[in-house]
């Protein structure tokens, strides 16, 4: 669980590293699950592979985790919703960079309530390019204009510049296997291309407060509009509480 101190970090710099993490047996077990998970569908992208439960389901008891759920729970209320599950283990070499940018700024969820939380499986440091934030840069809870970059250096094609930030403090997100670090989704963010030779694996999962709506058709016009990943069939899982907002469709775990 958070102090009071560290939730009101959480709200003014929108990203927390939390007091607790996994043990030393667990995170060697995901080591191998994620390795496993890897090598049954070869063709996924490791720098990011997203939408991780459409594959193995069994990624959810993870993402239900008390120490995890607690916490988000802090953050953004009882009644959560996991929505989203991403890898993002960059293995070393030719590595891709996270281009700055906002998560929310492609999510149809309607108030834009959500937190993320970002779970290490190896160490994350700055020699194999950690998660950087920007913190405070969510305060305002405005999205600051994207670009599209469909090039292969990045593994997102929507990319914010700095220069529009009021200030641009940069803090490296560094986390030891088991560690967890939640964001906002207002939030800006990246990481640099991971050619450290050292794996920097890491699984993510996105959470919304229930009594937001996951607007499907607002998905289906993002991507005809911007050009990103449909996210319009994602399957809605309810983790604790009760769906609030009632326009969920959710799934049976
Ligand atoms: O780990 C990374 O490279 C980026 C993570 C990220 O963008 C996210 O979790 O929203």
């Amino acid at each position: 669980m958070l102090t009071q101190a560290q939730i009101r970090t959480y709200e003014e710099d929108g990203q927390i590293t939390a007091p607790v993490g996994l043990d030393k047996q667990t995170v060697a077990k995901l080591k191998l699950k994620m390795e496993s998970f890897f090598a049954n569908h070869p063709h996924l992208d490791q720098d990011y592979a997203y939408d991780v439960f459409k594959y193995d389901k069994s990624w959810l008891d993870l993402a239900k985790c008390p120490e995890i759920l607690d916490i988000a729970a802090q953050l953004i209320g009882d009644n959560i919703i996991c929505w989203g599950s991403a890898f993002f283990a960059k293995k070393g070499i030719g590595g891709k960079a996270t281009p700055w940018h906002q998560d929310g700024q492609y999510w149809p969820i309607e108030p834009l309530e959500t937190c993320t939380v970002w779970i290490a499986i190896d160490h994350a440091n700055e020699e194999n390019g950690c998660m950087k934030v920007i913190p405070g840069s969510h305060k305002e809870r405005k999205y600051y204009s994207h670009h599209r970059d469909d090039s292969d250096e990045t593994v997102l094609n929507q990319a914010m510049d700095l220069t529009e930030l009021p200030h641009s403090e940069i803090r490296n997100v560094v986390l030891e296997p088991g560690m967890f670090s939640f964001h906002d989704a207002f939030m800006v963010h990246g990481a640099d291309a991971n050619n450290s030779g050292k794996q920097r694996g890491g699984i993510t999962f996105r959470f919304m407060p229930a009594s937001c709506h996951f607007n499907r058709e607002k998905a289906q016009k993002m991507v005809k509009e911007l050009g990103v990943v449909d996210i319009s069939k994602r399957e809605l899982f309810l983790l604790r509480g009760a769906d609030i907002c009632g326009l969920n469709d959710l799934c049976e775990d």
